[in-house]
């Protein structure tokens, strides 16, 4: 009996390795589209990114946090409008409901990047580290785009924020 259980006990652990590895590569319950951040002027020290972030499982996620390589310091935004007045606040997590996609975009959530290292230049691409609230991480990288006209025009509409 011994004998035949050791295999089984081998066939049962092996799959285990591989399945945390990967999970601490990249997130298999999110996916990632349009990923950017935005170019800024010569001088700046803060920029912001937006993506797609879609949850097509069923269980509620949320992003929880972030880090970069161009940034010293990257948090989790949102705008608020506070007696009329759209204000920018930082939040613990942006929530990502089962089945369900969550637009990072200006004049909404978004990842705030301060204290860059160098500034983003049209063309570049920014790696980024999301990281959500089951423990998995997931690096994107993001190129650097100017905001289109579209973005600006959607963000007057909705209300004044500002420059990011
Ligand atoms: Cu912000």
């Amino acid at each position: 009996m011994r004998l035949a259980a050791l295999p089984l006990a081998l066939l049962c652990l092996s799959p285990l390795p591989l399945a945390v590895f990967s999970a601490a590569v990249e997130a298999q319950s999110i996916t990632v589209d349009d990923p950017r951040v935005r170019a800024v002027p010569p001088g700046s020290t803060t920029t912001a990114a937006f993506m797609t972030l879609s949850n097509p499982g069923e269980t509620d996620l949320a992003l929880v946090g972030g880090r970069s390589p161009l940034a010293v310091t990257l948090e989790l935004h949102n705008h608020v409008m506070v007696d009329g007045v759209m204000q920018m606040r930082r939040v613990e997590a942006i929530p990502l409901p089962a089945g369900e996609t969550v637009h990072l975009a200006p004049g909404g959530w978004h990842l705030m990047m301060f204290d860059l290292a160098a500034v983003p230049v049209e063309g570049e691409r920014v790696e980024l580290t999301l990281t959500l609230d089951n423990g998995e991480r997931l690096v994107v990288e993001a190129p650097v785009r100017r905001l289109k006209p579209m973005e600006m025009i959607k963000g007057e509409e909705t209300g004044k924020h500002s420059a990011h």
